[in-house]
């Protein structure tokens, strides 16, 4: 097979490392160069799986220095540019709109213009958003749902599909725009919604093998600190990323580029994400009491009732999406793509792998057995 050069850029975050295991899986002979910002604390918790692999190398560029990304597309020559790298948080697009607009927006049209300018028949991928839908007018969310972003993060991502299909049309670039919803796994960011919650069952977990000896031998009952969570009514289509990066690259291989959608078809609330996490942990019989911001989830164990979960209003947002829902069968049936996981798959995955890295780092600052 023909040897081919690939760029990834957000390398050090979620989808970027899914991407680049799975090229390095699927193709041993590709050269793969994962882009980072410069730092000087990088964390490779995402890469160290694959970062050794003798067709892997880190290159260093920001998506707000043109120079770095032309001087990278110049050198590099790639046959794909797969752009990942955002600010990705939606929650903090309100405090940064100028910063969320200049990577999120502007670093895809520094990316275009390289492309054109130095290596034309590079083909593009733009990580596009569901968040670009917002305040929904119907469900499922397909490809002719009308745009209407509900946060500056939402609008950049728009900006950039609007860009991304001029730039198709003018040129005759191979620039494709994915609309995906969200997407989630183990190399997920600790402030998604997802992750703070398995993070949180695994740290309560701990806590709970230890504090039961210690109950045991004082009769006294534990405490803990809850999860703190925003809006628990939200609902998300939340998928895999690993079956995620296998459609993107579906979208890269195709005769003619388009943009398409990745989702799971199926929605479910921060409260399910909730109630399904804990279960997949251990602890059964969790309910829900009070409501507003004094709701809970607890569980009763002997005579105490234990708080897992509360609200803390910090964690609401200036305006909400308050559903998301996407209609993949057009893009499983174009491309052939099939995910892999369900939602339930996910979450026992996510959920099962926080409790192990959980109990070796708590076995060994509190030098407990591990229960
Ligand atoms: P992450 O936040 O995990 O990763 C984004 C990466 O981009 C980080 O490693 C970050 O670097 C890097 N980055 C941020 N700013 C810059 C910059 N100026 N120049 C270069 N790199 C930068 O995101 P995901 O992997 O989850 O998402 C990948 C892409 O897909 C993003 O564009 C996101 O907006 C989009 N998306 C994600 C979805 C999801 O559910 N995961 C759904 C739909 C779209 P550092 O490590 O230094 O902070
Ligand atoms: P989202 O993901 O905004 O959908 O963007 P996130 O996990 O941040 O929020 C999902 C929903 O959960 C609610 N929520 C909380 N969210 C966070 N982060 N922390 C909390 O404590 C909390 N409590 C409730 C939120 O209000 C929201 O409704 C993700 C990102 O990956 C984007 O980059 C991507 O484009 C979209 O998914 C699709």
């Amino acid at each position: 097979m023909k040897s081919k050069k690939v760029l990834v850029t957000g390398v050090l975050g979620q989808d970027g490392a899914n991407m680049c295991d799975y090229l390095l899986r699927k193709y041993p002979n590709y050269k793969i160069y994962g882009m980072m910002r410069r730092s000087a604390n990088p964390n490779f918790q995402n890469t160290e799986d694959f970062q050794d692999h003798a067709n892997f190398k880190f290159v260093c560029g920001d998506l707000t220095d043109e120079i770095s990304i032309d001087n990278l597309i110049k050198e590099i020559q790639p046959d794909y540019l797969i752009n990942f790298a955002a600010n990705s948080f939606v929650g903090c697009s309100w405090d940064m709109p100028l910063q969320v607009f200049d990577v999120n927006t502007l670093g895809v049209l520094r990316c275009l213009e390289s492309i054109k300018k130095f290596k034309p028949d590079c083909r593009f991928y733009s990580a596009g958003s569901s968040e670009e839908f917002g305040d929904v007018d119907y469900s499922p969310q397909d490809m002719d749902h009308k745009i209407k972003p509900r946060s500056p993060y939402g609008a950049s991502k728009a900006a950039s599909r609007h860009l991304v299909k001029v730039y198709r049309e003018s040129y005759g670039l191979y620039a494709v725009h994915g609309l995906l919803f969200n997407h989630e796994g183990t190399r997920r960011g600790e402030e998604f919604v997802t992750r703070k919650i398995t993070k949180g069952v695994a740290r309560i977990y701990a806590e709970a093998c230890s504090a039961d000896k210690w109950r045991t031998r004082r009769g006294e009952a534990p405490k803990f600190d809850p999860i703190e969570l925003g809006n628990l009514d939200a609902k998300r289509d939340w998928s895999d990323s690993e079956d995620f990066v296998e459609g993107v690259w579906l979208m890269l291989n195709q005769e003619e580029p388009k943009d398409y959608l990745l989702a799971s078809g199926e929605t479910h609330s921060i409260r399910q994400f909730v109630e399904k996490a804990f279960l997949y942990g251990g602890f059964k019989g969790g309910f829900w009491k009070g409501e507003g911001i004094d709701e809970k989830f607890a569980i009763t164990y002997g005579d105490n009732v234990w708080e897992l979960v509360r609200i803390n209003p910090e964690f609401y947002r200036p305006a909400e999406v308050e559903l998301l829902l996407g209609d993949p069968s057009a893009t499983m049936e174009e491309l052939g793509w099939k995910p892999k996981s369900t939602f339930d798959d996910l979450v026992r995955k996510m959920v099962e792998h926080d409790i192990r890295i959980h109990k070796v780092k708590f076995k060994k600052a509190s030098n407990e057995d591990s229960c």
